[in-house]
């Protein structure tokens, strides 16, 4: 090696599985990226996106400088006019029309920013608006929300014990593609081979027969949308055949057992076989085969979610999961505890105020808040519909839910119509075209990482830090740097308002409250010894810090030596171990009860929505679900030429019967239609899909004018967004159905 290479290790961030990646630097440049084979967790594991953080870095499309639109044109611009155009239209709307008139979205990849995920509520603080919206109400927020009712707090999701199951059911996941969501766990294919390896079975519930379905013993080809009724009728068939031991080692922490199992009573194998499109006899084994292993988990994924009983289905998991004896027991599902402390080890452990939604409605439907956030599908009707009241201006972060979000076609003339919107983004793409200011954040490998959000769903407490692999551009902000200033600006603070004065206000209230909470390892400290030790450099590494030392298992500023901090995972790039997960319950749970409140009311009460609606399905000659590809990332990877290269991907796949029906070729065009939208896609005629469904990728539709996405536009594929309807969601989440959308098809 020469004296100008040197080796940097960071955790990707493109998706859940954060695998450590070994880069090597020449002269300044990414020369090579693989897998760190030191990782503590990932081991060297990393798929084909890993190693295009070089090409995203070096994409000549990726914005470097602020974008403003004038006379219809993105223009670039210096940092300071980008400022001051903000500072000029943002505050004055705010004055005039108050500050509901302003609308915020955040997206994905602020899930996997550690300057997001510290500064977006700088953001929303200063904004003030309840009008919050996010991916969460496209993905996962029903997992989050019926977790919350049962354990206490949104953060508290049981994961698979997946090193250590002996029997895994999948519903609605496909981790062969996505490697895994709401389960961060990196080589999830590996882990699942291990397993099999160790004679553990692997049972597959999905529509397609995918990937993972492919290297299961079983798969099960359910009608999307129906995983509700499955699950509730695993648990009927536990309480039939006298299968239920919720285990001696949560049982006393456990409530409402024999209610949900009266309430679950009408959906017997029987009664929804039909609807589900699955067997009684092979109902009766799912839940047999479960109570049976040594150990067993189901795990639910976003097949589950984004359906119109997302968060019965999910509350669904946990209720199959207990009764088997599965809950909070190695190989079960289990409760990671994070490293950087999380809502579930601040506070008082074992009990709490519990869940509620309502604080705050929207204008239009008059959806109820749930965790902070109103249904992404309602940010159209928001703007244009809402007279008086409507919004007039958005701000984007990290989205892009033209794309991403239901009924788009009608969001994407939405947003043309605002009054004003600022984007903080690294492309000019779908969404980002309709801003009136872009702001690029620097890339992927010029920041520091830690995953706060993810690493509080890892199937190993573990912990890493990675500093930034090359330094940002010459006088460009931080990402944190953007998000605050843009909240001071909002705020009223002016064109020059220093975002590091937001940072340290922050981190003062941070501070300031553990010292006063009695749970806290620093409770009774002076605040001013542990602001000294954290230093003045501002920025999201010293709130990790903080967060670090105040957590489970952390140094606590001296009182735990060798604890967690900064320092210890600066010392150790490869990522520190904690160890296997642990029994949490009843530490855990903050209910008001202070048991597991497997019956709560609103989630019982759901239970007739879920029986009226299985005619319907009944009856459903089409529905449309989604896929995902190895090689793509939601919307926003498919201007890197090495991942798009190859047979188009974005096709409609459709069963061979299907085809013959319908009159469809293999190659052929054909015509969707939903009750919102239509498009044209390429026919897959395919016999993965089970008849009745057809499958078309989300992500696409790309070559929109306006655009700065060369590679992408080459192979554009369509928007299969326009066919998923705003109306169609899990009421109790406001999560839209992007699975099990009933359309029609015909040939072009
Ligand atoms: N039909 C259908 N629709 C779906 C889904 C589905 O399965 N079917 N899945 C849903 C799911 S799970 C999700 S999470 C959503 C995703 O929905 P979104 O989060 O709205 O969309 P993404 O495609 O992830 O777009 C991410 C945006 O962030 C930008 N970006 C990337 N990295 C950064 C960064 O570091 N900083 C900033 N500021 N910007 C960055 C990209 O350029 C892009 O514009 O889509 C949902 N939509
Ligand atoms: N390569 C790649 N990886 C990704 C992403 C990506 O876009 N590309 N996105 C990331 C994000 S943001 C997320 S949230 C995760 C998602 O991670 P996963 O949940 O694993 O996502 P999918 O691969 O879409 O798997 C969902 C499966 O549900 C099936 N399905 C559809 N409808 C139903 C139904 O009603 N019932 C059942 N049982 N199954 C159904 C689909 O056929 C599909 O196989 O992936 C993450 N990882
Ligand atoms: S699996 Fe996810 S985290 Fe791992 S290299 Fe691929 S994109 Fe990155
Ligand atoms: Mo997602």
């Amino acid at each position: 090696m020469s004296d100008d290479t040197r080796t940097a290790y960071r955790t990707c961030p493109l998706c859940e599985a954060g695998c450590g990646l070994e880069i090597t630097v020449q002269a300044g440049k990414v020369t090579r990226i693989r897998g760190d084979r030191d990782d503590v967790f990932s081991a060297g594991f990393l798929c084909p996106k890993g190693s295009t953080l070089k090409q995203l870095h070096d994409d000549p499309d990726r914005l470097r400088r602020p974008m403003v639109k004038r006379d219809g044109v993105h223009v670039e611009v210096e940092w300071d006019e980008a400022w001051d155009i903000i500072a000029d239209r943002l505050p004055a709307i705010i004055q005039e029309h108050g500050r509901e008139s302003v609308g915020v979205y955040m997206g994905n990849p602020s899930a996997h920013n550690l300057s997001a995920m510290l500064h977006n509520r700088t953001l929303l603080t200063a904004l003030g608006t309840r009008r919050r919206f996010s991916a969460s109400t496209v993905d996962q927020m029903p997992r989050q929300v019926a977790a919350a009712y049962v354990f206490g707090t949104p953060v508290s999701v049981p994961v698979p014990d997946l090193d250590h199951t002996d029997h895994l059911i999948i519903i609605g996941g496909n981790p062969y593609a996505s490697n895994g969501s709401l389960c961060t766990a990196p080589d999830f294919p590996g882990r699942i081979e291990r397993m099999r390896a160790r004679g553990g079975r692997l049972v597959v519930v999905d529509p397609r027969r995918t990937r993972t379905a492919e290297e299961a013993d079983q798969w099960v080809a359910i009608r999307p949308g129906t995983d509700a009724l499955l699950l509730a009728a695993m648990a009927t068939t536990m309480a039939e055949e006298g299968l239920i031991s919720v285990g001696d080692h949560v049982a006393e922490h456990v409530s409402g057992v024999d209610d949900v199992v009266a309430a679950l009573a009408p959906f017997t194998p029987e009664a929804v076989a039909t609807a589900t499109g699955v067997s009684a006899d092979d109902i009766r084994r799912l839940a047999r085969d479960l109570c049976a292993a040594s150990s067993g988990s189901v795990y639910g994924r976003i097949g589950t979610t984004t359906t119109e009983f997302g968060t019965l289905a999910s509350w669904l998991v946990d209720v199959v999961n207990t009764l088997s004896g599965n809950l909070d027991r190695r190989g079960g599902a289990m409760f990671p505890k994070p490293v950087a402390g999380s809502g579930n080890t601040r506070g008082k452990p074992g009990r709490g105020k519990g869940f509620s939604v309502g604080r705050g409605h929207t204008t239009v439907r008059q959806h109820p808040e749930v965790m902070g956030e109103y249904p992404a599908a309602a940010m159209a009707e928001e703007i244009t519909d809402a007279g008086d009241e409507r919004m007039r201006a958005m701000v984007t972060v990290a989205g892009n839910p033209v794309l991403s979000t239901p009924d788009a076609d009608r969001l994407d003339a939405a947003l043309a119509a605002l009054d004003f919107m600022v984007s903080v983004d690294i492309y000019l793409n779908e969404t980002t075209r309709h801003a009136d200011v872009i702001l690029p954040p620097p890339s992927q490998l010029q920041r520091e990482h830690y995953d706060l959000a993810l690493l509080g769903f890892a199937v190993r407490n573990v912990a890493n830090y990675s500093e930034a692999v090359l330094p940002i551009d010459e006088g460009a902000p931080d990402e944190w740097e953007i998000l605050a200033k843009l909240g001071l600006i909002a705020a009223g603070m002016g064109p020059d308002a220093d975002p590091a004065s937001a940072d340290e206000l922050t981190l003062r209230g941070m501070v300031q409250h553990a010292v006063g909470d009695p749970s806290s390892p620093v409770h009774g400290r002076s605040e001013d010894e542990i602001l000294a030790a954290l230093g003045t450099t501002a920025g999201p590494a010293r709130t990790l810090d903080f967060m670090l030392q105040t957590g489970p298992y952390g140094a606590a500023f001296g009182a735990n030596p060798g604890g967690a901090s900064l320092a210890l995972l600066k010392e150790h790039p490869h990522g520190v171990d904690f160890g296997p997960l642990q029994p949490r319950i009843p530490e855990i749970l903050r209910t008001p009860s202070g048991t597991v409140e497997l019956a709560h009311p609103v989630l019982m009460a759901d239970l007739d929505r879920l029986r009226a609606a299985m005619p319907a399905w009944e009856a459903q000659p089409l529905v449309l679900v989604g896929r995902r590809h190895l090689r793509s990332n939601n919307s926003w990877m498919h201007n890197i030429e090495v991942l798009v290269k190859g047979k188009p991907r974005c096709t409609l796949q459709v069963h061979p019967d299907d085809a013959d029906r319908l009159g469809l070729r293999d190659g052929a065009v054909a015509t969707v239609t939903s009750r919102v939208g239509s498009l044209d896609a390429p026919v897959e005629v395919t016999d993965s899909v089970r008849p009745g469904v057809v499958s078309l990728p989300h992500g696409w539709g790309h070559g929109q004018p306006g655009t700065r996405l060369r590679v992408a536009a080459e192979r554009a594929g369509v928007n299969s967004n326009v066919l998923s309807d705003a109306e169609a969601m899990d009421p109790l989440s406001g999560t839209s159905v992007l699975n099990g959308i009933p359309v029609s098809v015909t040939a072009r």
